[in-house]
């Protein structure tokens, strides 16, 4: 039998349904709920996280992104885990913004490689108005390829976002990237609240928001369920969650991190899963240090997204070729763009 999509639902299994589904999306999540999912026995929290996924979601289907730094290095925040940031030694060559031919050139290869999303990555404290121009041409061509498009380019005004969300950007991403207590641990010039701030922006923009963060910097259980239960708070859940893994690049702040227990991982998929369980949740950096193993526990715990290509923004990705056996593998397959995702 195909999967069911959202609208197959017959209306008396619908209504059911769609009450069930609609209790499970919540913006009132307490500190203290969050580390008890944290706390829950493996087996448990894998079983609450898969029986939602399967509600909301066909498990064998997965979202292929591809990633592309239209414009590298030399950023003037300091954020810890950043090869791009001034403040670290990384030797990074910094460069200027890409032209427009020369994005669309490697996102018609994106496409005809498999991928459904492109996301465009500056690094950039904030948008200048001087570059719109030309990001609304790279919106524009990505769109017209038939593309999902997603930009990063660090913090918006208003005025900005709008303009992005006209010019058919379907996806902004800001990561909060780790708790409120933890955050100035890992940045100094800017606050979490610049960060909220931005978000806001975007959702009044219309914009889809992509927002998550990084498991492996040293924060806390606490911290990583502070981080989840504010994304799950806002006023409307990110329609995306990166999920990434830290990868500890030398020259930077957190260049000696240890990689991050994968049980541990698998739990902030999870409890991600769980608190916002209409989201793509991304399996996002890092899958270079993850086994075939660990990421297929992170998918039955709800991951329905990764980046492909061999690269992500200045670091490697797995080879699409073993991500491809990968999939077939476990069964999954990748979703079309624009497509709304199928209940098992
Ligand atoms: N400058 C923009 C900004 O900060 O929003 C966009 C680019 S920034 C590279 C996007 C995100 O990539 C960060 O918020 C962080 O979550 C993730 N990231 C960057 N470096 C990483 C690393 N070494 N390991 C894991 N994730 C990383
Ligand atoms: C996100 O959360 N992860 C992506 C994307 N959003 C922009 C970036 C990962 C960067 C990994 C390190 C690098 O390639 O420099
Ligand atoms: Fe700049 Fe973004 Fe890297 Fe921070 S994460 S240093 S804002 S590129």
């Amino acid at each position: 039998m195909p999967a069911q999509t959202k609208q197959d639902k017959t209306p008396a299994n619908g209504l059911e349904q769609n009450k069930a589904q609609a209790e499970l999306i919540r913006h009132d999540w307490t500190q203290e709920q969050v580390q008890t999912l944290f706390a829950l026995p493996f087996n448990d929290l894998l079983f609450q996280a898969h029986y939602i996924h399967r509600q909301f979601f066909n498990p064998n289907q997965v979202q292929l992104c591809r990633l592309l730094s239209i414009k590298t290095g030399g950023c003037p925040e300091d954020c810890g885990y950043c090869s791009q940031s001034a403040h670290a030694k990384t030797g990074l060559q910094a460069s200027k913004l890409m032209s427009v031919d020369a994005v669309l050139e490697t996102a018609t290869k994106a496409k005809q490689e498999g991928a459904t999303r492109y996301c465009m990555g500056a690094a950039w404290r904030n948008l200048k108005d001087r570059d719109m121009a030309a990001l609304k041409e790279m919106i524009k061509g990505v769109r017209a390829l038939g593309l999902e498009s997603c930009a990063t380019l660090g913090m918006l005004t208003q005025q900005q976002a709008d303009e992005l969300a006209e010019a058919g950007l379907d996806y902004y991403n800001h990561n909060i990237d780790t708790s409120k207590e933890f955050y100035d641990k890992i940045i100094t010039t800017r606050t979490f609240q610049d960060r909220l701030d931005t978000l806001e922006a975007v959702r009044k923009s219309g914009m889809k928001i992509c927002c998550g963060g990084i498991i492996g910097m040293g924060e806390s259980v606490a911290d990583r369920a502070n981080m989840l239960r504010i994304l799950a708070n806002l006023p409307q859940h990110p329609d995306s969650v990166p999920i990434n893994q830290l990868i500890a690049v030398a020259g930077t702040a957190l260049e000696n991190a240890p990689l991050p227990n994968p049980i541990e991982f698998v739990r902030c998929i999870a409890v991600a899963r769980i608190l916002m369980p209409r989201a793509s949740v991304r399996l996002s950096a890092g899958r270079e240090e993850m086994s075939d193993e660990m990421q297929a526990l992170c998918f039955f715990a709800g991951a329905n997204s990764i980046f492909v290509g061999d690269e992500l923004l200045t670091k490697a990705n797995p080879a699409q070729e073993k991500d491809k056996a990968l999939l077939d593998q476990l069964g999954m397959t990748g979703l079309a763009a624009f497509e709304e995702p199928a209940i098992a």
